[in-house]
């Protein structure tokens, strides 16, 4: 990771090295966070951040579900992510608003913990290796299940989460794989440790549903916006295992991945091993708009 100069803390923007919290932050030992990943890209008119409202809003609802209250308002930090790229002079980056419980009591119960909020940014490639947008990449479906209903909410993108999403990531890659796909507790697929899932099949798209404990990713409402503006049927419905066998093609999406191709899950082959022409077509789309910063649907904030 490069590390950059300056993090938002607390209201303030101080140096990298200096942004530490205490080891009886409430949140290093029961992971209770809330955080967003947004990208920051550089376009022809300027550095533009992609679905910052709807970042910062999930971040509100994902504390909301844990009964956080962020001491500031949206708008505060969404200006608070803007002056941060600023600080660090960055023209694309990824950013990571984190909320987490801080020190001041410790025990299950959180309510005396403090709130406590920072901002920090980076500049990030592409998250699944180099290449893979075009390449596409090979994965398997975890031995891990996804986090059950009525467990740990999925809609609230809260660090315990991950701990899940951490045992399917070291899973895949320690047996040679660049991702693993879970699925959800009844067997139906679900999506990656950190992507949302597309299957076609005879041009019709099929994407697992909210419901399913996934996270109701941006790229993911994107896609579906893209792929209907195209012209092609988007069904959100059950997807079983051996769906993904026989798929014409799959991709994952992502703020990190953006859209990658699968080209094998658990070394079945996926149609002709490389990024397929529908998952090219919705990509182009994508990627125009985040690189060229024509922008016909308002997704973008320039800074
Ligand atoms: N599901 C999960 C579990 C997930 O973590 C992400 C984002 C998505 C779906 C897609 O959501 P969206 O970014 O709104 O399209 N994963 C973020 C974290 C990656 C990380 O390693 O940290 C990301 O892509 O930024």
């Amino acid at each position: 990771m490069i590390k950059s100069e300056k993090i938002w803390m607390n209201g303030e923007l101080i140096d990298w090295n200096d942004a530490k919290i205490h080891i009886m932050s409430h949140v290093i030992h029961y992971g209770s966070s809330t955080f967003e990943g947004i990208r920051c890209y550089e376009t022809p008119k300027g550095s533009a951040i992609l679905f910052l409202d709807e970042h910062i809003r999930r971040l509100k609802d994902s504390s909301k579900i844990y009964r956080i209250e962020i001491p500031y308002s949206e708008t505060e930090l969404k200006d608070a992510c803007i002056a941060t790229i600023k600080a660090n002079g960055h023209k694309a980056c990824y950013i990571r608003p984190l909320v987490y419980r801080g020190p001041g009591a410790l025990g299950v119960n959180p309510h005396l913990a403090a709130i406590e909020v920072a901002i920090a940014t980076w500049e990030w490639g592409t998250y699944l290796g180099e290449d893979v947008l075009e390449t596409g990449v090979d994965v398997r479906v975890s031995s891990w299940n996804r986090l059950a209903p009525n467990t740990m909410p999925s809609m609230a993108k809260a660090g315990g989460n991950y701990l899940n999403s951490q045992l399917i990531k070291m899973e895949a890659l320690m047996d040679g794989y660049a991702e693993g796909l879970t699925l959800d507790v009844n067997g139906y697929v679900a999506e990656g440790s950190g992507e949302n899932i597309f299957v076609i099949r005879d041009k019709v798209i099929y994407t697992p549903m909210v419901a399913q404990s996934i996270l109701p990713g941006f790229t993911r409402g994107a896609v579906m916006h893209i792929a209907k503006e195209l012209g092609y049927e988007v069904r959100e419905t059950l997807i079983s295992r051996e769906a993904l066998y026989i798929a014409d093609e799959i991709f994952l999406t992502g703020t990190a991945a953006e859209i990658t191709p699968v080209r094998s899950v658990d070394k079945y082959p996926i149609g002709e091993e490389k990024r397929g022409p529908i998952t090219e077509a919705i990509q182009h789309e994508y990627l125009k708009i985040v690189h060229t910063g024509e922008d016909p649907y308002n997704w973008l904030t320039f800074i």
